[in-house]
């Protein structure tokens, strides 16, 4: 047997209705398999400051969230060489940590596996494929043509055909959009589970008709679709983040698409190394294929959009612009934060653990994210980045989706019921009368 790792790939084969099952057992070299994760937690602004000496990039730490608040941690994942110098830096600083050693094996190849869906049907409180996730989509369609219609928007740069979601349950009614994406971040698995979940609920569950009247929900589940693929290969790479586009000058693969919007692009918080880990923004804005497709549903949807969310994972952050700067706040940064908390509450209220409401750049200051750019330079009234569970890191448990999941959808709720408030005021029927923003706002 394998010594470092086994990656299991189970083929069912329907053969003149044999059913045979055929294992393929290959070794699998994860670098993380001896690396500590040790979560840190500054006691002030003085600790917080001096976390920054750990993004030196002649050490192999690799920052996976970072702390804003005293009670929150800043998590690392340190390679065995580099532990001598964190230990230092750890005594040096007196910060107080807590350490997981031999992360990368603790990594459940389980929800890896192809799931033999022909025999159980489609879980939505599961991790599935992008193919499985596009067959859902697929079905779903079908079987609700009047509610769910799907848009093509080409494909992701290995080849992959992205669809936008789009649900109303009236498509003529040219009600305001709320816009929600997931997964432009590759290993963040949660948000595609949610964005999934959130489609599941508007569609089938007979309550959500009022989440539908008066709104449309145009949702992309899976922005990366490449890059989530190749979390799902294997252990080595279950925390990749960017896209998979190849680089025309080196041997070096993806872009952060959360760096990539054109809007105050590279002004900070970015690498400009393509060989850089986690967050090189691109050789120009928009380079990806996939963020120009985000771009795309923004733009042709300008005047109707009213609030984007982009999931992410994780620390239950529900951050909004400026994400590219912490030295200022938009002028309408009240109603963003006002919008958030309820939100947050809502979320609180169905059990769940309240976020952390601030402005991105006031977490930390990074450009070119997809929040700036809808709010910016598209001019989308109300614009997040919400920052899904807390605990566990990438790596969230598909055992707890059935717990969380439908406690984020409250907040989806909530925030459906503020979208309709604000920019909706009269209805005829389920139909909201009152769209352009002109209109609601002397209406409200
Ligand atoms: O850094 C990011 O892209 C997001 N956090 S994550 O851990 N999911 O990678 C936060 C983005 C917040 N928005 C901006 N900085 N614009
Ligand atoms: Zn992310």
């Amino acid at each position: 047997m394998c010594l470092k790792s086994l990656k299991i790939t189970n083929w069912i084969v329907f053969y003149f209705g044999l059913v045979g099952l055929f294992w393929q057992v290959e070794c699998v070299d994860n670098k993380y398999d001896n690396y500590t994760l040790i979560k840190l937690y500054p006691n002030g602004i003085q600790q917080i400051e001096a976390l920054k000496y750990l993004e030196v990039p002649e050490h192999e730490v690799e920052i996976l969230k970072k702390s804003r608040s005293f009670n929150d941690s800043t998590d690392i994942l340190v390679s065995p060489n580099d532990i001598p110098f964190v230990k230092q830096f750890i005594k040096d600083e007196s910060l107080i940590y807590e350490l997981k050693r031999n992360y990368g094996r603790m990594f459940e190849s389980v929800e890896r596996t192809p799931k033999r869906r022909i025999l159980r049907g489609f879980s939505i409180y599961e991790y599935h494929s992008f193919s499985a996730i596009q067959e859902y989509i697929d079905n779903l369609a079908k079987r609700q043509s009047d509610l769910v219609k799907l848009q093509n928007l080409g494909t992701s740069y290995q080849g992959r055909r992205m669809k936008l979601v789009k649900i109303s349950s009236d498509h003529s009614a040219q009600n305001p959009i709320i816009f929600v994406d997931a997964g432009i971040h590759a290993r963040e698995w949660v948000a595609p589970a949610m964005a999934l979940y959130l489609i599941h609920r508007l569609v089938n569950d007979p309550d959500a008709r009022k989440e539908l009247d008066g709104v449309d929900w145009y949702i992309l589940p899976v922005v990366n679709p490449d890059g989530y693929e190749y979390t799902r290969t294997s252990r080595a790479n279950r925390l990749w983040r960017k896209t998979r586009s190849k680089n025309s000058q080196f041997e070096c693969f993806g872009v952060d698409g959360n760096r990539n919007y054109g809007f105050k692009w590279a002004v900070s918080g970015v690498s400009t190394n393509p060989c850089d880990k986690e967050t090189y923004a691109g050789p120009k804005p928009f380079s990806e294929v996939e963020t120009q497709m985000v771009r795309n549903i923004m733009m042709e949807n300008s005047k109707r959009m009213k609030l984007y969310v982009s999931l992410h994972s994780y620390g239950q952050y529900l951050v909004y612009p400026w994400g590219y700067t912490g030295d200022f706040l938009p002028k309408e940064w009240k109603r963003l934060d006002t919008m958030a908390r309820i939100v947050s509450d809502a979320v609180q209220k169905a059990g769940g653990q309240p976020f952390k409401v601030l402005s991105a750049g006031k977490w930390y200051a990074a450009a070119g994210g997809s929040d700036d750019f809808a709010f910016g330079a598209v001019g989308v009234p109300y614009s997040y980045t919400m920052e899904l569970t807390n605990g566990f890191e990438f790596i969230y448990p598909e055992r707890l989706l059935r717990v969380v999941l439908p406690q984020y959808y409250e907040g989806f709720r909530a925030f459906a019921t503020q979208i309709k408030k604000e920019f909706c005021s009269k209805y005829i029927g389920h139909r909201c009368k009152n769209n352009s923003p002109e209109e609601s706002e002397t209406n409200s």
